[in-house]
């Protein structure tokens, strides 16, 4: 790539992110996702910090400014109103300030603090945030194991499509066709469609089921209570791996900002936790890494490219990696959310077969941690080949490389800045 096209692509990322800011926070894109998001901002505060520091610390302060007292991170913080999202503040009906949405969302925040305070300018700015952030990131790893893991199983639940941040993956199909749609649902208008192509969207039949959920977690005003009653309950493979990495990236935090009262043993017992249960995802078959379904006791029969964030947990190995390999060369550009060959992949539909740039990132950046150099640099060149032909959109098709869902996406602005566009000649 030439020097004055990465340069044309910098300044544009920068720009979007610029664009997206509502002041101390960033939207998702204008329009379409008009709030703070939980892992977006995490994700964006890594673009941030590559020419803006302080900036990207604000981000994630922000974000925890919503935190919960029992330690839950909220995946939505409805910091202003805006009637173009569905369902916003009235529906969820929290009860907080700022106003929140109940569920919670995957925990890359830990892992993006270190990552920032890692290649700090401003060392003492960047480890004065972090020592700030450094308890409310603990509660929330701990709110996770305790409340989402009350019986200590070592598998996490999400309890809601959303919490998983891939809302309508094909390895809910099973567990959201038992929800049975609530017969008092009350009547609701979508507004993602009126901003995005419908077939580029979660169905009408999933969305009754999100609002049923949604409906039923809020007559138990989010309450413990929930992780047992769950009509969906899911100990998501993506989830998983990254409070795997979390916990692992809050005990190198604890040591560098030489945090002696931090408890390293008990975030040590959630790692080693973790890490044993983990084989509840590996399907011997095929080597592939899957959802694992709790309320059947079975794992989730369609596998997605969430299987290849054990990379990011760092217990990825050389027999999943060909696995990616085989994966990879099904599609054009990759990595596709869902093998090429799986009858319900869909190659425009959201989480049903685009390719996403922050899970490049994710398993780009977990594969080259492990050393398969090769495959992380697929990753990261398709990315970058992806944005700089097509634009910085939400997702995109891994046939064609087009762009779909929003566009001026901040996410994916942020992967070019922090990653995808890094190290080109
Ligand atoms: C629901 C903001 C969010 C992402 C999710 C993505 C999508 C929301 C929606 O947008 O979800 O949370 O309304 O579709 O699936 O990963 O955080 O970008």
């Amino acid at each position: 790539m030439r020097q004055t096209t990465r340069e044309r692509l910098d300044a544009s990322a920068r720009e979007i992110l610029q664009e997206n800011d509502r002041g101390g926070y960033t939207v998702p894109a204008r329009g379409l996702y008009p709030f703070q998001w939980n892992w977006d901002s995490c994700l964006v505060a890594l673009g941030w910090a590559a020419f803006d520091e302080a900036r990207a610390w604000q981000e994630i302060e922000t974000l925890f400014g919503a935190q919960w007292d029992d330690g839950m991170l909220p995946h939505i913080v409805f910091q202003r109103p805006d009637p173009g999202y569905f369902p916003g503040p009235e529906v969820w009906r929290t009860g907080r300030t700022p106003a929140t949405s109940g569920i919670t969302q995957p925990p890359v925040a830990a892992s993006c603090v270190r990552r920032i305070l890692e290649r700090a300018r401003d060392r003492p700015g960047a480890e004065a945030a972090a020592r700030r952030l450094f308890p409310k990131l603990l509660a929330w790893q701990r709110w996770f194991h305790c409340m989402r893991d009350p019986d200590g199983s070592g598998l996490v639940a999400v309890l809601h499509p959303w919490e998983t941040g891939m809302d309508n993956s094909p390895a809910w199909d099973e567990a959201l066709a038992r929800v049975d749609v609530a017969p008092d649902l009350e009547p609701y208008t979508r507004r993602d469609t009126q901003h995005v192509a419908a077939a580029e969207r979660p169905t009408a039949a999933e969305y009754d089921r999100y609002m049923t959920l949604v409906q039923l977690y809020r007559a138990h005003h989010y309450g413990p209570e929930i992780v047992r009653q769950a009509p969906f309950r899911i100990a998501d493979v993506a989830t998983n791996c990254i409070l795997l990495r979390a916990d692992r990236d809050l005990l190198w935090l604890a040591g560098r900002l030489g945090l002696d009262d931090a408890p390293r043993a008990e975030i040590a017992g959630w790692i080693a936790r973790t890490e044993a249960a983990c084989a509840h995802f590996r399907d011997p078959a095929s080597g592939l890494w899957h959802s694992y379904d709790l309320r059947v006791d079975a794992r989730a029969p369609t596998p997605t490219h969430a299987g290849f964030l054990a990379f990011w947990a760092g217990v990825g190995g050389a027999a999943l990696a060909d696995r990616l390999e085989s994966w990879l060369a099904g599609t054009r550009y990759g990595l596709a959310s869902v093998r090429a060959e799986d009858p319900r992949f869909e190659r425009r539909r959201y989480w049903r077969g685009p390719v996403w740039a922050i899970a490049n990132f994710l398993i780009g950046a977990g594969l080259a941690e492990s050393g398969f150099d090769r495959l992380a640099d697929r990753l990261r060149k398709d990315t970058a080949e992806l944005i700089a032909e097509h634009g910085f959109f939400e997702y995109f098709d891994p046939g064609d490389g087009s762009g779909c869902g929003g566009d001026r996406f901040s996410w994916t602005a942020a992967m070019w800045l922090a990653w995808a566009g890094r190290e080109l000649a």
